[in-house]
């Protein structure tokens, strides 16, 4: 049945030029999946553009306050082994002045689509050493928004998906900062790593 699906899948990627937009887990190495969005960003993405810091590009910018960002994107794997469980990590880019409090707090989360938060985030590591938040404490670099250098903050995240939480064999990660800054605050994403745990 499996892979009846897939051939209908390719049937109208060909025929009807639509994207599936999504990926198998096993496609490139058999048990795991890599995005770093040096060369592409790939269709499981649901959105393409990207940013480029330092030498570095990233997945976004996002920022759900300002429309010239995308406030979300999610990721689609397809193809899913019965009683999967998947390890994911990835690089979180913090740009700005993201508030771990007060009344300009801010959020971020990764969650399954219509089920589980997998991580949320109240606490940031956007620390200054002075008030009006001109001088960034602890920062991984700079990058230019708005012709403006930012600090950004890197941080790496894992989680672990266990088989009961993942139903049929599609599982749709949704990416998620909740801002108050509309030119202050982004986030970025980068090598996103999926791994297959069941042998
Ligand atoms: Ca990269
Ligand atoms: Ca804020």
């Amino acid at each position: 049945m499996k892979t009846v699906l897939r051939f209908c899948c390719v049937f109208l990627s060909l025929f009807a030029f639509v994207d599936c937009g999504s990926v198998p887990l096993d496609r490139e190495t058999g048990s795991s999946v890599f995005y770093d969005f040096e060369e592409s960003v790939g269709p499981a993405w649901s959105v393409g553009p990207t940013y480029r810091i330092d030498e570095n590009r990233v997945l976004g910018l996002f920022n759900d306050e300002n429309r010239k960002f995308s406030p979300t994107c999610s990721l689609i794997l397809s193809d899913l082994p019965p009683d999967q469980q998947i390890r994911l990590s990835f690089d979180l880019y913090l740009i700005g002045t993201w508030d771990s409090g007060g009344k300009l707090a801010d959020r971020w989360e990764l969650r399954i689509k219509d089920g589980d938060s997998l991580i949320a985030m109240t606490q940031f590591p956007n620390k200054f050493k002075d008030p009006k938040e001109k001088i960034p404490d602890g920062n991984d670099g700079f990058v230019k928004v708005y012709r403006r250098p930012r600090a950004y903050w890197r941080v790496n995240l894992e989680t672990v998906i266990t088989a009961d939480k993942i139903r049929g064999d599609q599982l749709v990660l949704v990416f998620y900062g909740d801002l108050t800054g509309r030119k202050t605050e982004f986030w970025a994403l980068d090598n996103v790593h999926i791994r297959s745990l069941t042998p």
